[in-house]
């Protein structure tokens, strides 16, 4: 890989957000949507450098990590992680009661249900979703159906001063348009003439090789190596209470084979889980391509009575699965799933049929 980009400025203005924050003085933040995303995350830390606002990245840092091309892109801009702010480490609360809050949103232009208190404090508007029709005051307030929103913060970059856009910046903002346009794919009907013509104006300013970049990314979206079980399990999870059973699904971007070899016992680290979470049932549904599309599924259930009825109905329907060998635990029941077509949407329908009975 290149040496990674230099990011000099902006890692110096994100030391000096950090203490506006600790200050007396009035506080603008720009903040992106809950799911923070790679777009968002990068609208926030380049329209606050913009403005000289302190950036907010709308997770707390320890789910950083689980934005693997975010990390791997931001690291590779130059960068520095470890000066980003995120919503665990600003008290929103406290600058809006003190009166020194005000915010602008990007990558969304409706503040999610438990941000909505803030809508007061909300001065200005950058996005590229549906126009809701919120903030009708708000300056600025852009709402355009780019692909990306990191489109419209290269423009308003350079309008504004060339020279922001230094190496690091430039990268950031390409990688970003690249992934959020499936490298502008015509098929995939993301990008518009603006994403196109900006990723050619950053082209030229980065040198960068588009497919290697883009190349690179999707790679890294989906490398979990690093990741432990909690952390694989967190990633992409949900939760219903299905009658009166608990149970939570992850999505785990990993065969169970590799998952194993990780070393610490997975029937553990499945029991902490599910106990962390008061589950009844813990699901994995496992899902890589290597080299062709495969799906696994791993249930962890250690209620003996639950598990059985469990397992027994999931062999009755058409799943087409078969038991993989290397569970240290009978709680716990590993398989291959031949029937490529159920999902996490297609099975959770499946246990509340049964869950409801
Ligand atoms: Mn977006």
């Amino acid at each position: 890989m290149a040496e990674k980009a230099a990011a000099v400025r902006v890692n110096q203005f994100l030391a000096a957000s950090r203490q506006v924050i600790t200050s007396a003085n009035p506080v603008e933040c720009v903040m992106g949507n809950e799911a923070a995303d790679l777009d968002s995350m990068q609208a926030a830390v380049l329209y606050a450098y913009l403005r000289g606002a302190v950036p907010v990245i709308n997770i707390p840092r320890a789910d950083f990590k689980l934005r693997t091309e975010a990390v791997y892109l931001i690291t590779e801009a130059g960068i520095n992680v470890d000066q980003l702010i995120f919503a665990d480490e600003i008290d929103l609360d406290e600058l809006q009661a003190a009166g020194r809050l005000s915010l602008i949103l990007v990558d969304h232009n409706k503040l999610a249900a438990p941000q909505e208190k803030f809508a007061s404090v909300v001065t200005g508007v950058i996005d590229h979703h549906k126009d809701e029709g919120l903030f009708p005051d708000a300056s600025p307030r852009i709402i355009e159906p780019v692909g990306s929103v990191a489109t419209l913060v290269a423009e308003l970059m350079l309008q504004q001063d060339e020279a922001l856009l230094e190496p690091g910046v430039a990268k950031l903002l390409l990688g970003t348009i690249l992934l959020d346009t499936v490298n502008l794919d015509p098929k995939a009907e993301r990008a518009t003439p603006k994403d196109q013509q900006m990723v050619e104006t950053l082209l030229a300013r980065t040198g960068a090789d588009r497919q290697q970049l883009f190349d690179d990314l999707q790679r890294e979206k989906f490398n979990v190596s690093a990741l432990g079980t909690e952390d694989l399990l967190r990633k992409d999870y949900k939760e219903w209470k299905l009658g009166a059973v608990q149970v939570g699904i992850g999505s785990v971007l990993l065969p169970i084979t590799d998952w194993l070899k990780k070393g610490s016992d997975l029937a553990g680290a499945m029991d902490a889980f599910a106990r962390s979470r008061s589950l009844d049932v813990l699901i994995a549904m496992n899902a890589y391509t290597s080299p062709s599309f495969t799906r696994e599924l791993v249930v962890y259930c250690p209620d003996q009575t639950l598990r059985e009825r469990l397992l027994s109905f999931l062999n009755q329907k058409d799943l087409q699965l078969s038991e993989i060998s290397g569970s240290s635990s009978p709680a716990l029941a590993l398989y291959a799933q031949g029937n490529l077509g159920y999902s996490r949407k297609k099975l959770q329908p499946l246990l509340s049929e049964l869950f409801s009975s």
